[in-house]
């Protein structure tokens, strides 16, 4: 593995985050330093905390400097050649976890569109600098070449995303089938690590991978399971994450639509979490549902992992989320399902007598 200097803001959940993305990504984090301020302009931290990360990393013979916030082209390269080894932002760091995972074709199509996506901006600030003469020969390369790079890296982008779509139109065609046959859907969304895919494989007797770390699961799966006499084709998908770019959202689009097209969208959070984070976890995937156009009314929040709390904790924790009637899980030890499946049929129904067909043929639910 090779030892990184972890870059950090000062909390502690935000550091414990940052190091199992790190560790996901093949990065020893052998040294941290925390900052109030990750967005200064020339290097990301301040002039005297970059002299003090290219010690710390001169000194302990570290590889790599990880940085847990956006840096832009110049940041990287500023940062980079005062501290003499590569430089990762939070982005490069998620899109090394992707790549290193996605297993089906379809998922290293959306990666490498989301790769172009992320290195897009920066292929610019390059052409920015090289024209400044501050970077020449950036990849041996004249400033007339660079301009040709940024085109063809466009052109990239464009190719790519056709065949995405591509994909995309199978899963419509796939989704339309279903809805044809009358089989409502429900996705299993939430922050990675959450539990998505041990309920997943609890209500479909399945045992894909469930893992310590981050973005175990990156393409989903879809399983029938019986509830009330009628077949759910459940979900499992990938995790959301914090500060996540809308660009990956973007890129991974066919793979969460089938959210958006869900008649139910259930939202595990776990409830372990210490309240800030549990808190901000929440918020960042209520957020990401928004973003890709699912009405609250179709959500349905789940407190998971209820075996690590007592009732007053999981009263006070429901409370901090607003939840009046908290389903509360444990989908390690199957504690309250019975309420969960009550509740998802009580969703169902009410769902099924007002639900209209979309011109694609998706059931849509009313919002
Ligand atoms: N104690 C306890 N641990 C749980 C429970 N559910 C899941 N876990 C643990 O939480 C970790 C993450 O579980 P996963 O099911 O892989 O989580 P996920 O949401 O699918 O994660 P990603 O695919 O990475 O987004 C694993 O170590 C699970 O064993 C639960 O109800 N109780
Ligand atoms: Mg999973």
């Amino acid at each position: 593995m090779k030892k990184a200097l972890l870059v950090v803001y000062p909390e502690q959940y935000i550091i414990e985050e940052a190091k199992a993305l790190a560790e996901a990504a093949g990065y020893e984090p052998a040294d941290i330093i925390s900052q109030k301020y990750l967005s200064r302009a020339k290097f990301g931290i301040g002039s005297g905390k970059a002299e003090e990360a290219a010690r710390i990393v001169r000194e302990n013979h570290l590889d790599a400097v990880v940085f847990d916030a956006r840096l832009s082209g110049s940041q990287t390269y500023n940062l980079a050649k005062l501290c003499k080894v590569e430089v990762k932002d939070r982005e490069k760091v998620i899109l090394e976890i992707f790549a290193m995972r996605a297993s089906t074709a379809e998922a290293k199509l959306q990666v490498q569109l989301a790769e172009l996506n992320y290195e897009l901006p920066r292929a610019k600030d390059k052409v920015r600098m090289a024209k400044k003469g501050e970077q020449p020969g950036f990849f041996g390369l004249g400033k007339y070449e660079v301009d040709v790079y940024v085109r063809m890296m466009k052109d990239r982008v464009g190719t790519l995303r056709k065949k995405v779509d591509e994909v995309r139109n199978r899963r419509v065609i796939f989704r339309q089938h279903r809805a044809r046959m009358g089989m409502p859907g429900m996705a299993i969304t939430g922050y990675t690590g959450s539990g998505k895919t041990t309920l997943f494989n609890s209500l479909a007797g399945e045992s894909k991978d469930v893992g310590v770390g981050v973005f175990t699961t990156l393409s989903p799966t879809t399983r029938g399971i019986m509830v009330d006499h009628t077949k759910l084709l459940i979900s499992d998908t990938v995790g959301f994450i914090s500060r996540l770019p809308t660009y990956m959202i973007e890129a991974f689009k066919s793979t969460l639509e089938e959210v958006s097209y869900s008649n139910l969208v259930l939202l595990l959070v776990d409830a372990s979490e210490p309240e800030e984070k549990l808190v901000r976890n929440f918020e960042s995937c209520t957020w990401t549902l928004s973003e890709l156009g699912v009405p609250e009314g179709r959500t349905l929040v789940v407190m998971n992992k209820a075996d690590l709390l007592t009732g007053e904790q999981l009263g006070e924790k429901a409370w901090r989320l607003g939840l009046k009637d908290p389903v509360a899980i444990s989908a390690k030890t199957g504690a309250g399902f019975e309420k969960l499946m009550g509740a998802i049929e009580e969703r169902l129904g009410a769902s099924r007598q007002v639900a209209t067909t979309t011109p694609d043929g998706g059931v849509n639910a009313p919002h």
